[in-house]
């Protein structure tokens, strides 16, 4: 599979696309970390963050290490997919980000799970994220943001997607909501959190 789009030219900007990122933390100070690099990522050339979701607390997958901090955000970008999977890439490293084992314990993980319908398989990306619909600690924060959208793979929804998963993780213990903060306050609170 290839980029769905050609690349831009000077004289032809990348077209602006709705795109969803999902944040996870679960070393340092986790949760200053995600609202600093939310931040970091607004004022990023070619990216405008559009909304975001509560933080949630979750179960390690994996090896064993401390819980993470997980949460979702929706952006739009006039960035190519790998040019964006650049910039989250850099992100990272700046918040102390080391590459290790896989799936090890990381200060901050920023993974493009959805970039508008495309479908994207390079060396270096693939979009839709290929583990997003095994993972509560994403569909449950992107059902919060985005539940309307379709991830182009399944045909489905995230609502629906998330929905299916709660019902295969029935009584395990994954993810539990973590009370919000600042402009997070208020606002109700997903109540597909409790499926899990
Ligand atoms: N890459 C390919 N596609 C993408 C994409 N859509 N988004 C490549 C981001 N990167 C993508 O990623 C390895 C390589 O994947 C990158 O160089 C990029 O070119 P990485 O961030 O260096 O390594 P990783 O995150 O350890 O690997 P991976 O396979 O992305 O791991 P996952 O699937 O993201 O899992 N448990 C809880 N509770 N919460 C978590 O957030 N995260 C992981 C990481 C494991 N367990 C977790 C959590
Ligand atoms: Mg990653």
């Amino acid at each position: 599979m290839a980029l769905a789009r050609p690349a831009a030219t000077a004289q032809q900007p990348e077209p602006l696309e709705r795109v969803a990122i999902a944040l996870g933390s679960n070393l340092g100070d986790s949760r200053t970390t995600l609202e600093l690099a939310l931040k970091a990522l607004e004022r990023c050339e070619g990216v405008r963050l559009i909304r975001r979701s509560s933080w949630y607390r979750s179960a390690p997958i994996g090896p064993v290490q401390p819980h993470f901090i997980n949460g979702c955000a929706l952006l739009e970008v006039s960035l190519a997919p790998e040019a964006l999977l650049e910039v989250l890439q850099a992100t990272e490293h700046r918040f102390g980000r080391r590459r290790a084992e896989r799936w090890g314990p990381r200060t901050l993980d920023l993974d493009l799970i959805l970039f508008g319908t495309q479908r994207i398989a390079t060396e270096r990306l693939e979009v839709p994220h290929p583990r997003m619909a095994e993972r509560a600690f994403v569909l449950v924060p992107l059902a919060e943001i985005a539940a309307n959208w379709i991830d182009p793979v399944s045909g489905r929804s995230v609502a629906e997607l998330a929905a299916a998963l709660a019902e295969d993780l029935k009584g395990g213990e994954a993810l539990a909501a973590l009370e919000p903060e600042g402009p997070q306050s208020g606002r109700k609170r997903s109540g597909m959190a409790q499926l899990f």
